[in-house]
């Protein structure tokens, strides 16, 4: 009888973006994330030898085929590692609250890396469910581990996963603001693509990174609020200032979210520590204090509805769900 697997969000404060190799999904560069608690998957395989293809079940409702490429890609090195000739039936749960638009890939790969090798009765290290989980989706490498993670971007399929950082138990936290609009959607994968191909501005956004990634670090290791901020902010805007370089150009703000960038400025003017960072899609979320939140939860809904925002902690790495 194979077990629910549970994995927890990533939201990436020095973000991934670019692909060096497609196929394997090696990153062009590190990054580096905090996983949260409010948003988890829940999945479970069960390797049927009546199936005739691969199944998802997501969220009770049967998927079209067509969207199983991750999941199958996944599925794939599992049966080759553990030697099963046999279709799976996968079954996911995806906890986001109502209507958040936050379907994340990172959960839910990671989830089913390890809820497929726990099915096949593989015993994988941490590191190797990383390395899994990242054939399925980049940031879901991360998901593995609780707190703050790296993936380091190595150069092949061994060498290229994430590894801990910190356990954020610290009085760190994040708000997300779920906005009503959005711009035409641009996969993250498609984006990414886009932009190293052809945005002049990519080259830049390389060479900032190194410095980027060892500020972070280091204010991660003196728990520094203001500067752990700091960092993701800026580093956000890059990434997102070469999606205006690609050709055709994008962007995933829409107006509501550049209403929540300046409301989060007019927060830190009245002197709360709140910074923002955004992802391939228009909702923003703001990095402050867990003992700050409240209050700049309330100040936040002068700006939107109170159902907009979703307060999240740091969350565990990937484990087997208690029933
Ligand atoms: C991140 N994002 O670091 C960055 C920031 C979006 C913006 O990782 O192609 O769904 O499956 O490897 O992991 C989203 O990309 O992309 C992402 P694939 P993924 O969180």
């Amino acid at each position: 009888m194979s077990k629910w697997v549970r994995a927890h969000t990533n939201i990436a404060l020095i973000k991934y973006w670019g692909k060096e190799n497609e196929e394997l999904i090696i990153p062009k560069n590190n990054s580096l994330s905090l996983t949260l608690d409010a948003f988890y998957t829940d999945t479970k395989v069960t390797f049927d030898a009546t199936l005739t293809e691969d199944q998802l079940v997501l969220d009770g409702e049967q998927q079209a085929s067509g969207v199983l490429k991750k999941v199958s890609t996944v599925l794939d090195l599992v049966r080759e590692q553990a030697g099963i000739k046999t279709f799976a039936r996968v079954e996911s749960i995806n906890y986001v609250p109502t209507a958040a638009g936050l379907a994340s890939s990172a959960s839910g790969l990671a989830a089913l890396a390890g809820a497929a090798s726990e099915a096949a009765g593989l015993t994988l290290s941490k590191k190797d469910l990383s390395r899994l989980a990242r054939h399925g989706s980049g940031s879901a490498s991360r998901s593995i581990f609780g707190g703050f993670a790296e993936w380091e971007k190595g150069t092949n399929d061994e060498d290229s996963f994430a590894t801990p950082v910190d356990d954020a138990s610290w009085d760190i936290g994040m708000l997300f603001i779920i906005v009503k609009d959005a711009q035409k959607d641009v996969s993250s994968r498609d984006g990414m693509r886009r932009t190293v191909e052809t945005s002049p501005f990519y080259a830049g956004w390389l060479n900032t990174l190194d410095q980027d990634l060892s500020d972070m670090k280091q204010a991660i290791k003196e728990r520094s609020i203001k500067k752990v901020g700091t960092i993701a902010e800026r580093n956000a805007l890059k990434m997102h200032a070469t999606t205006l370089g690609a050709n055709p150009p994008f962007t995933y703000w829409s107006a509501d979210s550049m209403k929540a960038m300046d409301a989060v400025r007019s927060i830190r003017k009245e002197g709360y520590d709140a910074y923002f960072t955004m992802d391939a899609g228009p909702n923003v979320k703001v990095i402050c204090r867990q003992t700050d939140m409240s209050a700049i939860k309330e100040q936040l809904i002068t700006y939107f509805d109170e159902e907009q925002i979703i307060s999240a902690k740091p969350g565990p790495g990937i484990h087997v769900r208690e029933n």
